[in-house]
């Protein structure tokens, strides 16, 4: 069998907001648009990938949170409506997604080896988060692949930054192992915002986008700071700063996204693509993505 191997690896982030502004048939709610940046880079980026070949998308997403263990989507199907707790307003979605059951149970067993404690997601009607669902269908609309959710456990809570770099830098590896023993090639999508304090209030007309800025300066110069490290391919060093970025700007690094994904791809010493930066109610984010193919890496942005 050929070995399989990580084709690409995305930074997804994933306000419900973009979803919304964007009137997919998916989506109840009806919008006049708005955050224009972020989904005009999240199309070129998923015109990017319908030119890639690959089997499986694997997100690592912050709002499917575990407090025993790492958890693993584990039914072939996931079918039903998705109202956002925190806005009903924006983002009802009917989901109907595909899993790759296989792929997932590998990586289960992978990291189970490396000492990581795991559950596989048996429940048929459990309740896929909106991060998994935001980020596919910006990056994949058609839907047309096979993906597997990994939880966010919460270690961090229960320990540090510290600990949640180490911590998902070991599930990083043991996800790389399983996906290269499995023959199939595979795209990583880290689900998440950068800096991540946001307003308490929302504008009458959501979309008003004369009311959308970053929450605070502070915010921003960290943000462009660590994009300017994706940029060097620096990946190693924002990994080490990751604690303090974090609690800086109460980060959604916190949920191990990025770290799982610069562990899975050994650290990335080559330059990410940028493909958009722009506040969504005072957070920061990013869409990006990691090339390991030197021939089809671009500089977008
Ligand atoms: O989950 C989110 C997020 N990460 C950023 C902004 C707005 C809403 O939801
Ligand atoms: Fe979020």
């Amino acid at each position: 069998m050929t070995k399989g191997e990580i084709v690409l690896g995305c930074l997804a982030p994933h306000p419900p907001h973009l979803v919304y502004a964007e009137n997919p048939d998916a989506n109840e709610p009806l919008s006049e648009g708005g955050w224009e940046a972020l989904r005009w880079g999240y199309a070129r980026l998923a015109r990017k990938l319908k030119t890639i070949e690959y089997d499986a998308m694997v997100i690592l997403t912050p709002h499917w949170q575990t407090y025993i263990g790492t958890h693993f989507l584990g039914c072939d199907a996931f079918k039903s409506l998705s109202v956002d707790p925190i806005f009903p307003n924006l983002f009802r979605y009917h989901y109907d997604l595909k899993v790759d059951v296989e792929l997932s149970e590998k990586m289960r067993e992978v990291a189970e080896e490396s000492g990581i404690i795991t559950k596989m997601m048996r429940n048929p009607d459990f309740r896929v988060d909106y991060g998994t669902i935001t980020s596919c269908h910006l990056l994949n609309p058609d839907w047309d692949k096979p993906v597997v959710t990994i939880s966010s456990n919460r270690n961090r809570h229960y320990y540090s930054v510290e600990v949640m770099n180490e911590q998902a830098i070991a599930l990083g590896k043991a996800c790389r192992k399983a996906i290269e023993e499995s023959g199939k090639k595979v795209v990583l999508i880290a689900s998440h915002s950068l800096s991540h304090r946001h307003f308490t209030t929302e504008a009458p007309l959501p979309e008003d986008m004369s009311r959308e800025h970053i929450y605070n300066h502070s915010q921003y110069v960290w943000d462009m700071k660590v994009i300017d490290l994706m940029r060097q391919g620096k990946m190693q060093e924002f990994i080490d700063l990751m604690p303090e970025f974090t609690e800086q700007t109460i980060a959604e690094t916190e949920g191990g996204g990025l770290t799982w994904m610069m562990g899975a791809m050994g650290m990335p010493d080559f330059p990410a693509e940028i493909y958009g930066y722009q506040s969504v109610i005072g957070t920061g984010n990013v869409v990006a993505c990691w090339d390991p193919n030197d021939e089809t890496r671009e500089l977008v942005l």
